[in-house]
């Protein structure tokens, strides 16, 4: 049986890949509802058209009095609830609700939900196959893949949920078993007040949780809760109990639990500082859904990291090329940065700019001048980030990303690093952060 009330009109607003898994959710429930969005031609409505061609579209601006047909409107998480056409709705009674929300109503295994500033995918998909290593039948998805409600099945035996804070803006109850902020650092101001706005949201995710994981190292991840819910912890540093961290013996490092130790860092395929929390983290969330320690590890061992995250392209006349382009914020950025800064001989040429969703940069400046050659400036914000590096080291404008990558070739020295780690969306110049990222790794590869 579907929790969701049928006698009730719902409006979809937003028909983008969210919206359409919606649209197949509310479908086969038999409940009533139409599709508004703000676009002339959304992505999903040829789709829409071809398997659903009796429901009622509205395209282009929101018409409230539509919108007030409604009971409840399943908002998309790229629609800020600030939209006053949604804002009058909700003025006049209408409840604002999205797909996560749903999803939790309806899901009948514990949910693993996962938010953070950054590594999130990383995370997600490492728990993800902790699980599958364990045995479990796991569906993994939200804001990374496939959205939430298409992975609803009566087969699968644990959810491992990627949730961004827009999801859960018009989430009211997750109910997970265990819920994660990761890290909490400035992204999408051009959608939140400021950091306390968006910290907020995300926070949304312990709702109803029964276990918390949180990260020692950053205070805005620990949730305000009652006595008796079991928090488990990860960071870098030398674990206690219940938590996840760092211990060295003769020498060698390992990822440890209390004070047990697991397995030795180098065994991990992932590098850097930043997924050494990352796989503690994975490490904390599957132990406190029952996952054995011997499955976990071994999907440590074999992990290699996703595309377009840190990701090693070639090496040309002893310079190695890094494709970070889903380093989208500032945060990620440094982690980048520092990490790999620390790893190589000479220095960075880094790749930054694009579209800064209302960032503050002033963060960069002293890590780049420790780490960095020089600094190639391309997209809408590059000035922005050119003010906030001043004179820290020499900055080359471009216009394209083919002009960046030949700058960056003259630019590198032999055991220097040519790192592309934008802190900065790509929409300005790309479809996405894939195409950014395939078209640099495309051009790095193309050099003589
Ligand atoms: N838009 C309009 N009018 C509308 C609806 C959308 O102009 O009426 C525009 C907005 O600029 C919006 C964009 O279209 O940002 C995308 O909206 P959409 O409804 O088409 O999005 P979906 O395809 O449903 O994708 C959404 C998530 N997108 C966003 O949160 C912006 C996807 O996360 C997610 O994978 C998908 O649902 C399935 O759950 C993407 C993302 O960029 C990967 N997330 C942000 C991030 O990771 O930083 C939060
Ligand atoms: P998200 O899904 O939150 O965007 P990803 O795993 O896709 O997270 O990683 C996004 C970016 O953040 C990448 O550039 C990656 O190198 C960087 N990153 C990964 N782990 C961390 C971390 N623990 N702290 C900061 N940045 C990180």
């Amino acid at each position: 049986m579907s929790l969701i009330a049928s006698d009730h009109f719902r409006i979809v607003v937003g028909l983008g890949k969210s919206g359409m898994s919606l649209v197949r959710f509310l479908a086969s429930r038999g409940v009533s509802f139409a599709v508004a969005d703000t676009r002339e031609n959304p992505p999903e409505l040829a789709t829409l058209r071809r398997d659903y061609p009796q429901v009622d579209v509205r395209c282009g601006e929101l018409d409230v009095e539509f919108l007030c047909r409604a009971d409840e409107l399943y908002v998309s998480p790229g629609l800020a609830l600030a939209t006053p056409a949604l804002q009058a709705a909700a003025a006049r009674g209408v409840k604002l609700s999205g797909d996560i929300e749903l999803f939790a109503r309806n899901a009948k295994a514990p949910i693993v939900a996962i938010s953070g500033s950054n590594a999130k995918s990383t995370v997600t998909t490492l728990v993800g196959e902790m699980a599958a290593a364990a045995g479990k039948r796991v569906a993994v998805g939200g804001n990374l893949g496939t959205p939430a409600l298409d992975l609803l099945s009566d087969e699968v035996e644990l959810y491992v949920m990627e949730l961004s804070s827009f999801q859960l803006e018009t989430t009211d109850h997750l109910g997970a078993e265990v819920a994660t902020v990761l890290n909490v650092s400035e992204d999408h101001m051009d959608r939140y007040s400021g950091l306390p706005a968006y910290h907020l949201a995300k926070h949304r995710i312990f709702r109803g949780a029964r276990q918390v994981v949180f990260n020692r190292q950053d205070a805005l991840t620990r949730p305000l809760l009652g006595e008796g819910t079991p928090c488990w912890s990860f960071g870098l540093g030398v674990p206690d109990f219940k938590g996840f961290g760092l211990r060295e013996e003769n020498g060698e490092k390992y990822l440890a639990f209390e004070f047990q130790n697991l397995m030795p860092v180098r065994e991990l395929k992932i590098r850097g500082a930043h997924n050494q929390a990352n796989a503690l983290a994975a490490l904390a969330l599957g132990h406190a859904v029952g996952l054995p320690f011997d499955a976990m590890l071994s999907a440590l061992r074999t992990f290699a990291g996703l595309e377009h995250r840190c990701q090693w392209v070639r090496d040309l006349d002893g310079v190695a090329w890094y494709n970070d382009s889903k380093a989208t914020n500032v945060g990620a950025a440094l982690a980048a940065i520092e990490g790999l800064g620390a790893d190589i001989e000479g220095k960075l040429v880094l790749i930054a700019g694009g579209d800064g969703k209302g960032a503050d940069f002033k963060d960069l400046r002293d890590p780049v001048a420790a780490n960095c050659r020089a600094v190639v400036l391309m997209g809408r914000d590059r000035e922005l980030i050119a003010q906030a590096l001043g004179d820290a080291v020499p900055l080359v404008r471009v216009g394209s990303l083919d002009e960046a990558v030949q700058q960056c070739r003259a630019l590198a020295h032999p055991g220097d690093a040519v790192l592309l780690s934008p802190a900065c969306a790509s929409f300005d110049m790309f479809k996405n952060y894939e195409e950014r990222g395939q078209l640099f790794a495309r051009a790095a590869e193309d050099l003589a």
